[in-house]
C-alpha cells in the first residue's frame, strides 16, 4: 500500500509550514509532474500522476474527467480499489491500472485536446479528496517542407522580384523560419515576409541576395527543414580587369619584349558568364579581333610602339556590358634589361646613370660643334672606354655613337596616368624611350635632333 514510509522527513517539515501559513496540507498528497503535455496524433499518451497518504484507508477512489471549453465536463472513468468502470463511450480509449492513478490514452486524436482532471478520494477515518488538472495538446508532426519559387526561371538583378513559398503537406501549429546559407532571415530592405512567415519576397533582387535558401517548419512536436534552393539571379558584368601571366603590368600598360608574345586574360564577374570580345584600336578605328577570354599578342603584331587593346564583357541576360582597355608596349631588348636592372637598383641610381650619360652626350655635342671635323671626333670616340660605348648603344639601339647626337630631354612622370598624356602626343623629330621603376615613376628620354647647320645656343 501507499504508505507513509515513502514520505521524507523534510516533506513533513515543509507541510507543517504550509499548514501554518495556508492550511492546505492534508493526509493525501496528489502531484502531477507536468501540467502541460504535448501529444502526437495517432500515438499513445500517458498522463502521469503520483499520490501519497499517511493514514490507514479502506477505499481509494480515482476519477478522471475531461474538459474542453465549449463543451461541458465529461466523465471518462472511475475506479474504486482495483475495479475500473469506464464510460462506455470511451471504453477502448482510456486505461487505468489502480492503484496507479496515471491515465493511458491509447491513440490520440486532435479532438482529445483539452484539460484532463483527476480526482482522488481516500476513505478511512473520514474522506480526504485531492484533485489536479493536466492540459493536453495534440499535434500532427510536420512533413518535410517544399519551396515553390516564382518565377521558375532566373531574375535579372534590379528588375524583378522573387517569391519563395514554403509548403508542408501535414502539420499543425506550424511556425516557419526562412534561412539563407543556414542563417535565419529577418525582414529587411530586400526581404519581406507574409504574416505567418510562409512566404518570402525578395525585392529588389540584387546580387547579394544570391544564396542557398531553405525553410524550417516547426511545431511543438517536430521540426523539418526543406532542401536548399539557389534562386537564379542574373547580374553583372562587375569588376572587369585584364591580366597577364607573363608581361609586366603597370596601370593600363603591359610591356612585352620585342619578339615575344603576351597572353592577356579578361575577366569580370557575372551570371551567366560573360561573352568576351577583344578589340584593337589603331589610330581612330577599332577592329574586332576575336571572341573569348584570352588574347595572345605577339610583339610582331604590334605595328606601333604602343597599341591599345580593349576587352568587352557582355552579359546577354542583363543586357549590360563593360569595356576596359590596356596598352601594350614593345620593349626593345636593351631597354628591357635596363628596366630589369631598375628592379634591383634604386630609382635614384638609374636617374643618376642616365643624367651622367646625358652630361657626357652634351659634352660631345659641344666638342662636335666646336671642332666640326668628324675625323677628330671619330678618333676620340675610338679612344673612349669600351663600357661607355656599349652603354650608348644599349640606350639608343644604334650601332654608331655618332647617331646618338642630339638634345636629350629627361622627363619623369610620377604616375602611370601621366604617360598617356605624353605618349599619345607625337613629338616630331624626336625619339621617345619609356622606362619605369617599381615605385611607379615613369620617365621618358626624348631626343631632339638639331638641324645640321643650326647654331645651338647655351
Ligand atoms: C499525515 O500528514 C499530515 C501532514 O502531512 C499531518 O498533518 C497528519 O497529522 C498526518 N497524519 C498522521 C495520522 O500521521
Ligand atoms: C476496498 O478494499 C477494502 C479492503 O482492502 C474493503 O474494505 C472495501 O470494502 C473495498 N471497497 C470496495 C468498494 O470494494
Ligand atoms: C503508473 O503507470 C505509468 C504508466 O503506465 C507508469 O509510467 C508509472 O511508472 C506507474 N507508476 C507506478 C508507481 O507504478
Ligand atoms: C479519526 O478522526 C477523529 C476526528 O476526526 C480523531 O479523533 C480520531 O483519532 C481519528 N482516528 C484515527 C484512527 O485516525
Ligand atoms: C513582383 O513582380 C510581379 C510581376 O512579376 C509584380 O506583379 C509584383 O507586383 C512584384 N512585387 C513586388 C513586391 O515588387
Ligand atoms: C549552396 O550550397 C552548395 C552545396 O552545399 C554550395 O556548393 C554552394 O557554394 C552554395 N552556394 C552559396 C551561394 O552559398
Ligand atoms: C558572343 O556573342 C557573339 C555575338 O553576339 C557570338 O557570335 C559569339 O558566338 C558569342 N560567343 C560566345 C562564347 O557565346
Ligand atoms: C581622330 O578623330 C578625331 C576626332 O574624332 C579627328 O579630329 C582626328 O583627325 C582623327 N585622327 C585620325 C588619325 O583619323
Ligand atoms: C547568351 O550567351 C550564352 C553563352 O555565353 C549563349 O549560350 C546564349 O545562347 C546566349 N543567349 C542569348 C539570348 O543571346
Ligand atoms: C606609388 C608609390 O609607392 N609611391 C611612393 C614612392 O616613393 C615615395 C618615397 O620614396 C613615397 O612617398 C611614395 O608614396
Amino acid at each position: 500500500m501507499h504508505s507513509w514510509s515513502s514520505l521524507a522527513p523534510h516533506f513533513m517539515l515543509q507541510c507543517r509550514i504550509y499548514v501554518l501559513l495556508l492550511g492546505i496540507c492534508s493526509a493525501l498528497k496528489l502531484t502531477v509532474p507536468s501540467h502541460t503535455i504535448r501529444g502526437i496524433e495517432g500515438q499513445p499518451l500517458t498522463l502521469p500522476v503520483d499520490y501519497n497518504f499517511n493514514i490507514t484507508v479502506s477505499d481509494i477512489q480515482i476519477i478522471w474527467l475531461f474538459e474542453k471549453p465549449p463543451t461541458t465536463l465529461r466523465y471518462l472513468l472511475i475506479s474504486v480499489n482495483q475495479s475500473v468502470v469506464p464510460d462506455l463511450e470511451y471504453r477502448h480509449k482510456f486505461t487505468l491500472t489502480p492503484p496507479n492513478a496515471s491515465l493511458l490514452i491509447k491513440s490520440l486524436h486532435l479532438s482529445d485536446e483539452g484539460s484532463y482532471i483527476i480526482k482522488i478520494n481516500i476513505y478511512g477515518n473520514g474522506t480526504i479528496p485531492a484533485s489536479a488538472k493536466i492540459q493536453v495538446t495534440v499535434d500532427v508532426p510536420v512533413t518535410k517542407p517544399v519551396i515553390y519559387t516564382e518565377p521558375l526561371f532566373g531574375v535579372v538583378e534590379n528588375s524583378g522580384n522573387i517569391t519563395l513559398k514554403c509548403t508542408v503537406e501535414k502539420g499543425t501549429r506550424i511556425v516557419y523560419q526562412w534561412m539563407k546559407n543556414g542563417y535565419p532571415i529577418e525582414a529587411s530592405t530586400i526581404y519581406s515576409l507574409s504574416a505567418n512567415n510562409d512566404v518570402l519576397w525578395i525585392a529588389p533582387v540584387i546580387k547579394e541576395a544570391i544564396g542557398n535558401y531553405s525553410c524550417l517548419a516547426e511545431n511543438p512536436v517536430s521540426a523539418m527543414e526543406s532542401d536548399m534552393i539557389l534562386p537564379t539571379i542574373y547580374y553583372g558584368p562587375y569588376g572587369l580587369t585584364i591580366n597577364s601571366d607573363n608581361g609586366q603590368k603597370l596601370g593600363d600598360y603591359f610591356t612585352v619584349d620585342k619578339g615575344e608574345a603576351v597572353q592577356l586574360y579578361c575577366s569580370a564577374d557575372s551570371n551567366p558568364p560573360n561573352n568576351y570580345s577583344w578589340i584593337r584600336r589603331a589610330d581612330n578605328s577599332t577592329h574586332l579581333i576575336k571572341y573569348g577570354r584570352s588574347l595572345e599578342v605577339g610583339s610582331e603584331k604590334v605595328t606601333q610602339k604602343t597599341e591599345e587593346y580593349r576587352c568587352r564583357a557582355v552579359n546577354n541576360m542583363t543586357g549590360k556590358w563593360k569595356e576596359t582597355h590596356i596598352f601594350v608596349i614593345i620593349m626593345p631588348k636593351g631597354l628591357e634589361q635596363l628596366a630589369q636592372k631598375g628592379k634591383y637598383l634604386s630609382p635614384l641610381g638609374i636617374i643618376t646613370g642616365i643624367s651622367l650619360f646625358l652630361i657626357v652626350s652634351m659634352c660631345f655635342l659641344t666638342l662636335w660643334k666646336r671642332f666640326q671635323p668628324h675625323k677628330v671626333l671619330q678618333q676620340k670616340l675610338q679612344t673612349r672606354p669600351e663600357a661607355d660605348y656599349r652603354k650608348a648603344q644599349t640606350i639608343s639601339g644604334h650601332e654608331n655613337a655618332l647617331d646618338d647626337f642630339g638634345i636629350y630631354e629627361f622627363v619623369a612622370f610620377p604616375d602611370p596616368a601621366g604617360i598617356s598624356r605624353v605618349s599619345s602626343r607625337s613629338v616630331s623629330g624626336s625619339d621617345m624611350v619609356h622606362g619605369q621603376d617599381f615605385n611607379g615613376t615613369v620617365y621618358e628620354v626624348i631626343r631632339h635632333i638639331p638641324e645640321q647647320h643650326q647654331e645651338y645656343q647655351e
